[in-house]
């Protein structure tokens, strides 16, 4: 689809793309010590000091018995799942990373998708429910952290226990948020985390399970590499998703400076709060159910008739402003290839994802940004829904957007 001006003949508002993903680089100096100390031991992988060093700052962090680095969030999930034997169906939200229902296809589970709640996006304890009415054979819960927020912990642990099965999260967003003054990390039967290079902690790569069950714990790090595992516990499939030590010193520096990025990102996010907060049409979504968040996200919706423009029609306009806002789930995972074949059954029981995929966008937010720019990604915005009727008639002369 083609971009579309709204401010006539002049560059772009912003001269470099902003996009939705941003990354936190460590201070360049620490970098260079923490890979010269991994020159100097002659120690890449396998476990090694910096390794060992970030699994204990993060069980310190998280309040949890265990913490085992990964490659990445998706492997952890995989190994959770298969450590847990999940068979069957596993019930999940729809709108989330496609990475969530991945995970369950790689051992052979078949996802269930629930609903979210509207206000919050988080999966919906009422839909859960009624899929646990709706199918005998549910193995697992595997719900999901959005946003900086975090899901009603508290009433699917009821209903798990209800039904004794295990609920575990994907918390790859969920990184330093806190529920009830409990930081997340310890809920569940374990927690999977993201350390991709745009998450809010970063090991460039990379990704890290939680949990309190000594014998999960032992089965997963006995599938992490086929050594250095400890005792054996059957049954395990090795998977070799290892952390290298560059990875982990990223990760330690990004740690220590955790506090100035959580506190950079909640003057980012307090800042589009104050702007959005008049333009009719427009809401921005608060981290649900916590006590502290990572503020990662700016993630909104657009109602257009409200707004007089849809969520594609501002997403060009502002993708010509170099603001490379983004419809991050979409299509929901149940209309993603390798997951539809209950499509259209699926979209029945799912009306607030469905309505949701339509509606909602995500604004840059992160180490590229200052309060400046998201007052100008606001007044653009503001401008947007003030002038939508014309924008609405130049776009359909122009073929910009359906
Ligand atoms: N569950 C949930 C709920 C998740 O959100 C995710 C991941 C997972 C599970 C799985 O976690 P991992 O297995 O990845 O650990 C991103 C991330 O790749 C992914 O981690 C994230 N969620 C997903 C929602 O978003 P993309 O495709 O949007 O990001 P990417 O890599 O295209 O980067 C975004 C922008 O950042 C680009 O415009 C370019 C820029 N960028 C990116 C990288 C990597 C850079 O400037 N430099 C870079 O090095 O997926």
């Amino acid at each position: 689809m083609k971009p579309f001006r709204l401010i006539e003949g002049t560059a772009p508002l912003f001269e470099d793309p902003l996009p939705v993903g941003q990354l936190n680089f460590p201070e360049w100096g620490r970098y260079e010590t923490a890979m010269r100390g991994i020159f100097e031991r002659q120690y890449y992988n396998n476990n090694g000091p910096l390794v060992r060093e970030l699994e204990a700052r993060l069980r310190d962090f998280f309040g949890v018995k265990h913490a085992l680095c990964v490659g990445n969030a998706t492997f952890g999930l995989m190994m959770v799942a298969d450590a847990l034997q999940l068979s069957g169906r596993v019930i999940m939200p729809s709108f989330t990373f496609i990475a969530s229902a991945q995970s369950l296809a790689w051992c052979g589970a078949t996802p269930v998708f629930c609903d979210v709640e509207s206000g919050t996006q988080q999966l919906s304890p009422a839909s859960v429910a009624e899929a646990l009415r709706l199918y005998p054979d549910i193995s697992a819960i595997l719900a999901v952290n959005l946003w900086g927020g975090i899901c009603d912990v508290h009433e699917l642990e009821t209903i798990a226990a209800l039904h004794g099965i295990p609920l575990y999260f994907d918390s790859a967003q969920a990184f330093g948020c806190a529920y009830g003054g409990q930081m997340v990390g310890s809920f569940g039967q374990a927690e999977v985390f993201s350390f991709h290079a745009t998450k809010v902690m970063s090991a460039g790569e990379g990704g890290c399970v939680t949990t309190n069950d000594d014998e999960l714990a032992a089965k997963l790090r006995g599938m992490r590499p086929s050594y250095d595992a400890g005792d054996i516990v059957e049954p395990y499939r090795v998977i070799n998703s290892r952390m290298s030590e560059a990875q982990a010193a990223i990760a330690l520096l990004n740690l220590d400076d955790y506090p100035l990025i959580q506190a950079r990102n909640k003057a980012l996010f307090d800042a589009y709060s104050q702007n959005l907060a008049g333009i009719p049409g427009i809401r921005l979504l608060h981290p649900a159910n916590v006590s502290a968040s990572n503020y990662q996200y700016a993630a909104c919706t657009i109602e257009p008739a409200e707004f007089g423009l849809t969520r594609d029609q501002l997403l060009r306009l502002l993708e010509a402003e170099n603001v490379l806002a983004r419809r991050y789930f979409y299509p929901g995972t149940h209309r993603s290839a390798g997951f539809d074949v209950n499509a259209a059954a699926d979209a029945a029981r799912l009306p607030t994802t469905e309505r949701i995929c339509d509606i909602s966008f995500q604004l840059p937010l992160g180490a590229r940004l200052n309060v400046s720019d998201v007052e100008k990604i606001c007044a653009l915005i503001a401008r947007a829904q003030r002038e939508a009727p014309q924008i609405s008639r130049f776009m359909a002369r122009d073929g910009v957007c359906e």
